[in-house]
């Protein structure tokens, strides 16, 4: 049986507040202590781990004076330099403090956009000075319970402000910087805005500097919204736009399970790296879970492990799957590699189409024997191949 140890090459990242996750739920207190980021860093290179991301708070207690987040800082970069780890994404939290239950960047309240604005500009420093080429930005309290409460279209135009804002700073500072939004269709907020990849696409769109910003696509925010987040990352690839992303697991459309990833859907789990692998994507392999209220911290740190080795499970059976010859066979079969020919040669025109005429009575009895591949590719991902 291979070995599926993770090695920095993988490039497998973990937020401090994933592995760090407390329990702290709707319904429950905290099951496990607070975890210290040094220890975690630490914890991580010792799994195979590549990076360590983090919301500003999550390094730096909103509490503590300056001294205090300096010596914090101080002690973090000490243990990036002794194990290694990078930090190639920071994100801000701009949805615990209670400053920001009417939203962050599209509060009603023009004082609480601004401060918004400043803790997240502040927080890009530091994420340039770590050396992190991402800024993730999740706006979980950017929604509504009702409509009467807000108005969209002034909120998508608040939200717009603040990309066109951010993305001038970055360019003014010179840093080699880039925004990925990611889109969760509610929770915390009844309904949140940019609630799927494809509305964070066309939103990207309208904005000042569109090159500057992508998408951070998470596996389970998709499929609460009852989507196919293969799809998702798929068009998100396809418009040059999958910046980050977040993998993990989720069952079906209800609350956000954040579940190790290869947890949930495992088919999803297996086509999605497929993808990954094929797609030239050479960003992290980012675990956005939250290991189970059930588990102490050693099954907290087993969750996280376990996140990289079914990464590498998937990898290897995705990677039998594509070499299998009679895999091969029912792929040209179903014509898959058909798709990628252009409908019209170069050169033709819609006279070129209008010359010929389909052989309809033929074609409807064209069968794809699609059912024969995907059990093909069940029983690599049973492993039974
Ligand atoms: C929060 C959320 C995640 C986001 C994080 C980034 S925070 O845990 O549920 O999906 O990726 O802000
Ligand atoms: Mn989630
Ligand atoms: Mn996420």
């Amino acid at each position: 049986m291979a070995d599926y140890t993770p090695t920095p090459q993988d490039k497998f990242t973990f937020g401090l507040w994933t592995v760090g996750w407390q329990g702290v739920n709707t319904f429950g207190s905290a099951v496990r202590p607070a975890f210290d980021p040094v220890d975690t860093v630490h914890r991580l290179a010792d799994l195979g781990a590549y990076g360590v991301t983090f919301h500003d708070d999550d390094l730096l207690d909103p509490q503590a004076d300056q001294a205090t987040h300096s010596a914090t800082l101080k002690r973090f970069r000490s243990a990036l330099s002794d194990t290694g780890l990078s930090v190639p994404m920071v994100t801000t939290n701009l949805f615990t403090d209670p400053v920001f239950r009417a939203g962050g960047f599209t509060s009603n309240s023009r004082d609480v956009r601004r401060h918004a604005l400043r803790k997240v500009l502040d927080n890009i420093d530091r994420a340039a000075e770590l050396g992190a080429h991402t800024y993730v930005c999740w706006g979980g309290q950017d929604g509504a319970e009702t409509e009467a409460g807000t108005d969209t279209r002034q909120a998508l135009s608040r939200l717009a402000e603040a990309f066109n804002t951010l993305c001038a700073y970055v360019r003014d500072q010179g840093l080699n910087l880039r925004f990925a939004l990611e889109p969760k269709p509610n929770e915390p907020r009844g309904d949140i805005l940019l609630p799927t990849v494809g509305h964070a696409l066309a939103f990207i769109t309208e904005l000042d500097h569109p090159e500057m910003v992508g998408l951070n696509p998470e596996v389970g925010h998709e499929e609460m919204a009852g989507l196919n987040a293969v799809h998702g990352v798929a068009q998100a690839l396809w418009h040059g736009k999958l910046f980050h992303i977040d993998l993990n697991g989720q069952r079906g459309v209800k609350f956000d399970q954040d579940l190790r990833f290869g947890a949930g859907d495992v088919k999803e789990a297996f086509f999605l790296v497929d993808l990954l692998e094929s797609s030239g994507y050479t960003g992290p392999r980012h675990f956005d879970f939250k290991p189970p209220r059930t588990e102490d911290v050693t099954g907290a740190w087993t969750s996280a492990a376990a996140c990289m080795r079914n990464y590498l499970i998937l990898r290897e059976r995705a990677a039998a799957f594509r070499a299998d010859p009679e895999v091969r066979q029912a792929l040209a079969d179903a014509r898959v590699d058909e798709l990628a020919e252009p409908t019209l040669a170069s050169g033709e025109d819609v006279a070129s189409l209008r010359s010929e005429s389909l052989d309809l009575a033929t074609v409807r009895e064209r069968g794809y024997h699609m059912e024969h591949l995907d059990q093909l590719a069940l029983e690599h991902l049973f492993g039974v191949r």
